[in-house]
């Protein structure tokens, strides 16, 4: 996937015309739609096919089971039109690789450390070493916080060429431009968008690359 304004929505509402709605005010301006269990478990999995006639789609449904499961869950959301799907690192190498095999070659993202306080508790300690091993697993990146920009950086150091995808900015309090310079490839931003006024123009402002 290529993120040439640098930016992802993160889509998280619960009303069908409503999403659609933002998804099409902001499309100039966003490189893709991400979507979580919120809209899919509001509005029915078939919002990932209405989406992606319109936007590249990323399901990030944090997959985090036996290699079993999560090759189901994966091939589900390509089948329905899923550009790029976030897994889970932590449960283990074999569980990262069955999404990988099961994408069928669209991008694998891979959890490192979350972006939320809680995120340095656990995930902290194991984002670099999931870092160190990415591309030996075969995803196509990482999500690191956008809320800590000097872990970012740090990520980026053991990553190699992989991409990076950083949540957290505006109401967790990121920053677009900080995540940018620390060497994110793209920003995740939900609520700063879809909660505003003039969603569209809000993805306009926010925009790191422009
Ligand atoms: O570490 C993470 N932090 C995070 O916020 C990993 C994520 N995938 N997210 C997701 O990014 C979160 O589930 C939400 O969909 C989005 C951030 O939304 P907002 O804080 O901009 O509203």
């Amino acid at each position: 996937m290529r993120f040439k304004n640098g930016l992802i929505l993160a889509l998280d509402v619960t009303d069908r015309e409503k999403a659609m709605d933002v998804v099409e005010k902001t499309a100039p301006w966003v490189d893709a739609v991400k979507i979580n269990y919120p809209l899919v478990l509001s509005v029915g999995s078939n919002i990932i096919n209405d989406i992606s006639e319109v936007s590249s789609v990323i399901c990030d449904f944090k997959v985090a089971d036996i290699p079993n499961t999560n090759r189901l869950i994966v091939e589900e959301a390509v089948r329905r039109g899923a550009d790029g799907v976030i897994v889970h690192g932590f449960v283990g190498s074999d569980s990262v690789q069955a999404c990988v095999d099961a994408a069928d070659k669209k991008d694998v993202f891979m959890v490192t450390e979350m972006s939320h306080p809680g995120g340095r508790e656990y995930t902290a300690e194991v984002g670099g070493e999931l870092a160190k091993r990415a591309s030996e697993f075969g995803v196509r990146g990482i999500i690191a916080p956008a809320t800590r920009p000097e872990r970012i950086s740090a990520l980026k150091e053991l990553l190699g060429e992989l991409q990076i995808l950083s949540p957290g900015v505006g109401a967790q309090g990121g920053s677009a431009v900080d995540a940018i310079k620390a060497g994110a490839d793209a920003v995740i931003v939900g609520r700063s968008i879809y909660q505003a006024e003039d969603p569209g123009n809000a993805a306009k402002e926010i925009r790191p690359l422009k």
